[in-house]
């Protein structure tokens, strides 16, 4: 049975990752690691949690050593708004924790997952119907971190063994967490504000294409690749993979199919639209579905409607949907 380290659990994605990982492996093996000290409560009160600085690698050594960990998801980073705010912080967590964890792997056997982003491409990278093996040149940290991630993981599989896999993850939409700094938080904080306001300001423009994807085809991703044959993969680090490419005014059309009377204007935020810019608007993600049977289960009307019911139950609001 495998034993596993969840760092960064107090985020977006570990928040949802850890009670998947727990349901599925059992609470006791699920260590939830994370830099806060008061971490959500189903964190603790479900399974064993810690506080732990990824930038301390004897800390990490400590916890693998001590739980037997044999598998980590490392998911403790900066997102891309907050990088470029502070690159030099930045660098040391992203990287610094990245390369501590894969040097404890290798000392200890562990495997590892690790999340890459469509950050990792840049303006020069073909923007739609991205390929898996393309141009990447990213003009921001974060994307520099995660093309620098994929290439160290890489690394470390092919000169040490240690079998990492990742995936690049498009914006990723979800109503357990706030967003936490990210460009493509607009598709998250749209739906706090469609069910409490009924309008949101944008600060992303019309015509913005982003791949997205809900946070349960997410998290079943990252379970389903540390699972998948590792002598079917030809590739590692890190595999396209996308469920939906839209606009923000195509996601607030979805919205006002449910609540009506939800309207939406824009002020541009020029650093995250910088960003925006950079990416692709849609990946091919083919190779994960061949390699490992990716294939995604929610689209853009499915998630729209799954998030409304649990905001609108999370912040005890009027339905409103139709
Ligand atoms: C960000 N949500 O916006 C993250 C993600 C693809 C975007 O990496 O930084």
């Amino acid at each position: 049975m495998k034993r596993i380290l969840v760092t960064g659990a107090t985020g977006q994605i570990g928040s949802e990752l850890v009670p998947a990982l727990r349901d599925r492996y059992g609470s006791n093996h699920v260590i939830a690691a994370g830099h806060k000290k008061t971490p959500q409560q189903n964190l603790v009160e479900e399974g064993l949690y810690t506080s732990l600085d990824v930038t301390d690698a004897t800390a990490i050594e400590s916890v693998v050593r001590e739980y037997r960990i044999d598998t980590i998801f490392h998911l403790a980073a900066l997102l891309s708004a907050v990088s470029e705010k502070n690159p030099q912080l930045a660098w040391k967590v992203n990287m610094g924790g990245l390369f501590n964890v894969l040097e404890v792997s290798r000392e200890n056997n562990c495997a590892v997952f690790f999340p890459s982003s469509i950050g990792a491409f840049g303006p020069d990278t073909p923007r739609d119907d991205t390929p898996q093996d393309t141009v990447q040149h990213p003009n921001t940290l974060y994307g520099i971190c995660k093309v620098s991630g994929e290439l160290l993981c890489n690394y470390y599989f092919s000169r040490f063994g240690v079998d990492t896999r990742g995936v690049r993850y498009p914006g990723l939409i979800s109503y357990k967490t706030l967003p936490g700094g990210g460009t493509t938080d607009y598709a998250v904080e749209i739906f706090y504000h469609a069910v409490q306001e009924r309008k949101y300001n944008c600060f992303l423009k019309q015509g913005t294409y982003l791949d997205m994807m809900y946070m349960p085809d997410a998290v079943r991703a990252a379970i389903e690749l540390m699972e998948s044959d590792a002598n079917r993969l030809k590739h590692r680090n890190a595999f396209n993979i996308t469920a939906m490419s839209f606009a923000p005014e195509e996601l607030a059309a979805s919205i006002q199919r449910y609540i009506p009377n939800f309207s939406m204007d824009y002020t541009v935020d020029p650093v995250r639209q910088a960003i925006a810019d950079s990416w692709p608007r849609h990946m091919n993600d083919h190779a994960a579905r061949e390699q490992w049977g990716w294939q995604p289960q929610y689209d853009l009307e499915q998630m729209t409607r799954d998030m409304l019911e649990r905001l609108t139950a999370k912040l005890g609001q009027s339905s409103g949907i139709v």
